[in-house]
């Protein structure tokens, strides 16, 4: 193992030396502000940064590809051009995130203590770093426009990620009579609970004509969990195993308000999902696609699940299982990049209980409620 720390004026800059002195397989075991030379003289000082990196020098093992360089570090063979991107922006986002936690909010920041505090509890929220940025430069913008400021230190605050990311309520989006909703998803994350709630809501609750149709053919007796719902709500199920049936249920429904429709949890990971998804339920403008994500899920597998399950477009995101877990970061990260709406919020197992419609100001507590 080779250890080494540099000094520099910024991270990229820092990032750089690592590279060219250690190799692109070193790695940085931490990051710290310091103090550095405003320029070759030594006169003047300006915060900088000091990163310690360090590469392992064991053999490369007898059968493995790479190489060495004449400093003895050991080069693997080229990876994946993607994954490569992938792994170097894991680690400059992480760097990136470090850095941020550690400097402290920008000295002009400081002058407004209640907005000070806000990016203090923002660049420990998860939030990704971009936004972090893009929140500052707008409050940067705010505080700048001269003349009386027309917003509160906190409206500054908040307006920006509130608005940050769009809310829907599908009910009221579409006109369309009758409406028919597919509820797809990852496996297990609640997208039949999610129907079963919905179906008592606006069945038994507001008085529509609610039908369920199962897709739901991976694991035997998949459906009766909707049936058993189905039976105590008097609601009409169709169980269908193929497109045509698909349709044919749906004609059969067509008179009522609502049809919910209940598929197979797939892992995002299969090979086949996209075709899958396109073949049972592509190209059939009617439906409305509702993809249901776990507030449980790990950041990288959410950004996966997303990428597959769009093959179909998407009238909205339904978070469930937020009593699971106080971290909304990863979430919230992913409602801001992709803008699909969020329409439904779900906090427990209770039918009917534990569903709310989301809006701006609960989906922004959600994310601030682990550090506030
Ligand atoms: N804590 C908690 N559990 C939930 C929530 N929503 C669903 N569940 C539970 O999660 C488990 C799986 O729920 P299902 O509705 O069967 O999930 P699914 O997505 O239909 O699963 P598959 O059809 O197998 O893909 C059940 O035990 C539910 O009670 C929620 O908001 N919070
Ligand atoms: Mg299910």
């Amino acid at each position: 193992m080779k250890l080494k720390t540099f000094l520099a004026r910024d991270l990229k800059d820092a990032l750089s030396q690592v590279k060219r002195e250690l190799g692109p397989e070193a790695v940085i075991l931490s990051t710290q502000s310091r103090w550095v030379k405003e320029n070759q003289t030594g006169w003047g000082r300006r915060p900088g940064v000091e990163v310690t990196a360090a590469v392992d020098m064991t053999p490369i093992p007898s059968n493995g590809d790479g190489d060495r360089d004449d400093r003895g570090v050991w080069f693997p063979p080229p990876p994946t051009p993607v994954s490569q991107i992938q792994e170097d922006l894991e680690e400059v986002k992480e760097l990136l995130h470090q850095w941020m936690r550690q400097s402290g909010p920008p000295s002009w920041l400081l002058q407004h203590k209640e907005l000070a505090m806000f990016y203090r509890v923002l660049t420990k929220s998860g939030l990704d770093e971009r936004f972090v940025q893009r929140w500052l430069d707008n409050v940067q913008g705010i505080l700048e426009q001269p003349g009386e400021q027309p917003l509160t230190l906190k409206e500054v605050a908040c307006r920006y990620l509130m608005h940050a990311f769009g809310v829907v309520d599908p009910w009221k989006a579409k006109e369309a009579q009758p409406r028919y909703w597919t509820f797809i998803g990852p496996t297990g994350v609640g997208k039949t609970t999610t129907i079963a709630k919905l179906a008592a809501k606006f069945g038994l609750m507001e008085k529509l004509q609610v039908g369920l149709i199962s897709m739901d053919n991976q694991r035997l007796g998949a459906h009766n969990q909707l049936a058993a719902y189905g039976r105590l709500t008097g609601q009409p199920l169709i169980v269908v195993h193929r497109r045509q049936e698909l349709l044919e249920a749906m004609e059969k429904m067509g008179d009522l308000d609502l049809i919910l429709i209940d598929t197979a949890g797939r892992s995002p990971y299969a090979p086949a999902l996209q075709k899958e998804l396109q073949e049972s339920l592509g190209d059939l403008p009617e439906l409305e696609h509702h993809l249901v994500l776990s507030a449980t899920t790990k950041e990288s597998n959410l950004i996966n699940a997303i990428k597959r399950f769009s093959i179909l477009p998407i009238s909205s995101y339904i978070i469930t299982k937020l009593d699971e877990t106080n971290d909304f970061s990863g979430i919230f990260n992913q409602l801001c990049r992709h803008r699909v709406p969020v329409s439904y919020l779900t906090a427990g197992q209770q039918v009917p209980e534990d569903i709310e419609l989301a809006s701006r100001r609960r989906v922004t507590e959600l994310l601030l409620r682990r550090r506030s």
